[in-house]
Order: C-alpha cells, then structure tokens, then sequence
C-alpha cells in the first residue's frame, strides 16, 4: 500500500496543552508521526510517496471563508494584541449568547473553538494544510485505481467542523477526502472512523447529507472527549436522516464488543451501496493510550483492518488520533497489514 508523509507536521508543535488546569506537553505531538514512519520501514511496508500541493477547492467546499481566514490570521493577530503565549480559548459563545464572531482576538478565537485544550502556533495553518495536501494525495491514488493508501496526516482532523478547531483538529482531513470522492463522481461514500474520540465534526459537516455515509465508533459522551455528541440517537436530519449511525461504548470496553461495533458498521457500508471508504484511522483505542479507556491490543487492530478489507471498497487510510506513541506505530501498521491480509 501506498503512504504519504512530509515532514511540514513538525511546524505545528504547541508547548502546552490544557490538562486538568495545567499546561503539559501536548499528547498530540511530532514524535507520533515518527514512531510510524519508523514501523511501516521497519516491517518493509509499502511505498512512500510525497504529498502534491494542496488543492483549495475541496477544503472550500468543506469549511467555511470566514474559518480559514481566521486559521490564516489568528497567529498574528495574537501577537499584535500583545499576548506571549500560544493561541488558546478563553471565553466561548455558551449557552443564551448570541453567536457572532467578535472583532477581538480573543473573543474570535473563543467563536472559533470547540474546546481548549488545543493551542494554535505560528506554524500550525502551514502543518494542517500539509496534512490535507497528505490527505488529498491519498485520496487521489485511490481515485487512480489504487486499491488503498494511507494519509500520515498530522495535525488530525475529525473533530475539526466547518467552522471550528479543536481536539488537536483543524481542518477536517477526512471530510474534504470524502467530499473529493463526491466531487470526482462517486455516488456515496462511506466515512468509516475508528478513534476513539467521537469524529463530532465530519459527522457534522455531513449530517443533512445522503450521500456520505458518517459511522463512529467511540467512548460514550457521558464519559469521554468531546462529550457533546455521538450519543446512538444521532442518526442524521432532513436528506441525511439514517446516514449517520453512532456506536458509543463504555469504559473498559473489550475488543469483543467493539468488533462487534465494527461488523454492524461494515454491514451498513456493504448496505449502503457506498463505492469508496475514508477511515478515520485513529488507533487511541488501544488499552495503554493515555487519554483513552477501550481495551483493545495490538493483535486486535490487525483484526480490524481485515474486516475494513471485506467489503472490497477502494479505501482511504487517514492518521487521527492515537497517543501511546511508542504503540501508535505498531497498532496503525497492523490495522494496514490486516486489511492487505483481508
Ligand atoms: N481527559 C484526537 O484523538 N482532550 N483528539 C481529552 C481527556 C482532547 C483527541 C481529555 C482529546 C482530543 C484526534
Ligand atoms: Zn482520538
């Protein structure tokens, strides 16, 4: 299989996360990226294959003009209002406030959040458009009769919405693959994603839409990032009514209920009549991830990766989550071994 890497995710690397009201070193960080690299050429695997340039029009098509205006200025607008430290949100549009994006950075940023933990930095729109470009290019070998590639997409992207940042997320890698398939005239598509964080954002950006089929399995929002949505009674609106299916599972869950999670999910992308698969392939599932609390192995995403095979679609891989770094690289080749043994 096919992988696309770069090194320009190195430009997005915040010093500090929001943590339990501490600032610690971002979980998400570079090194997960190179614990990756290191397995695929420690197990021989694939072919490496540098990302074109980014293409805007389907990011576009995605998220809004007014959101990648503010990826594009926020840094120095942070900067020039006098501020020292990382971008992060402070003050939110909650609940009985009007929802209008303020002159100043600070309320603009708390307009263009989803959540806090997440700091943006002088390079992090240079990384995340690096990550899309990776996205893309992924996404275009399968286009071109690759039967499927993989995205090392760092920043990831999930729980980036049309118009908002969060969850280490910025732009929505998967979405605008998704959309790349809709675009080359693929009837539907089917966005296949496993992290374990709920994918709020390309379940939001395709929620009233029929033609790309969004299925998540997660922790359950009573107890686990981004707590806001993925609840089973989300299952699309309007034209989009049925083609989102949530499989939100408690703490501790087994490997045995989650791939039984995952055949329900299969099972309604071979219904679908879908003729390509993104997988949101975020491998923080694992039992020693730190931030997670499913109880998958090793040898458990292997298995998952042959049943994401069954189905016989074209089939795009894009990096999510996934902070065991010296695991991450293990469980995201295994689940590409697996599915090339599928
Ligand atoms: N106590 C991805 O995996 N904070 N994003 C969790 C846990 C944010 C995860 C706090 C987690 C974001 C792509
Ligand atoms: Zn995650």
């Amino acid at each position: 299989m096919k992988y696309v890497h770069d090194d320009r995710h190195r430009l997005h690397f915040p010093q500090g996360e929001l943590f339990g009201g501490e600032l610690v070193t971002p979980f998400e960080r570079p090194s997960r990226v190179e614990f990756i690299l290191r397995r695929m050429r420690e197990t021989g695997f694939g072919e490496l294959v540098a990302p074109g340039a980014l293409d805007r029009g389907p990011v576009g098509a995605i998220h809004a003009p007014d959101y990648l205006d503010f990826l594009a200025t926020a840094w120095d607008e942070w900067v020039a209002e006098g501020f020292h430290g990382e971008v992060i949100a402070a003050s939110y549009p909650a609940r009985g406030m009007r929802q209008i994006p303020p002159r100043n950075i600070d309320g603009k940023v708390g307009y263009y959040a989803l959540a806090s933990e997440t700091a943006l930095t002088a390079g992090t729109l240079a990384a995340a458009e690096a990550s899309c470009a990776i996205a893309q290019t992924a996404q275009r070998l399968v286009a071109g009769g690759e039967r499927a590639a993989f995205g090392l997409c760092r920043p990831p992207g999930h729980h980036a919405s049309r118009d908002q940042f969060g969850g280490y997320c910025f732009l929505n890698n998967a979405a605008i693959a998704a959309g790349m398939f809709r675009a080359d005239g693929v009837g539907r598509v089917a966005v296949l994603d496993i992290d374990f964080h709920h994918g709020n954002g390309t379940q939001a950006i395709f929620y009233d839409r029929s033609d790309v089929l969004f299925l998540s399995l997660h922790g359950q929002p009573e107890d686990a990032f981004p707590y806001f949505l993925g609840y089973a009674d989300e299952t699309g609106a309007g034209a989009g009514a049925g083609a989102t299916v949530n499989y939100p599972m408690p703490p501790g869950t087994p490997f045995e209920v989650w791939g039984a999670a995952l055949d329900d999910a299969i099972g309604r992308i071979r219904e679908s009549g879908a003729e390509a698969v993104v997988v949101s392939l975020g491998v923080d599932a694992f039992k020693e991830d730190p931030i997670s609390f499913f109880k998958l192995g090793s040898e458990d995403f292997r298995e998952a990766g042959k049943r994401i095979a069954g189905p016989g679609l074209p089939t795009v891989f894009l990096l999510e989550g996934g902070d065991a770094i010296d695991a991450v690289g293990i469980n995201v080749v295994n689940v590409l071994q697996g599915f090339e043994a599928g």
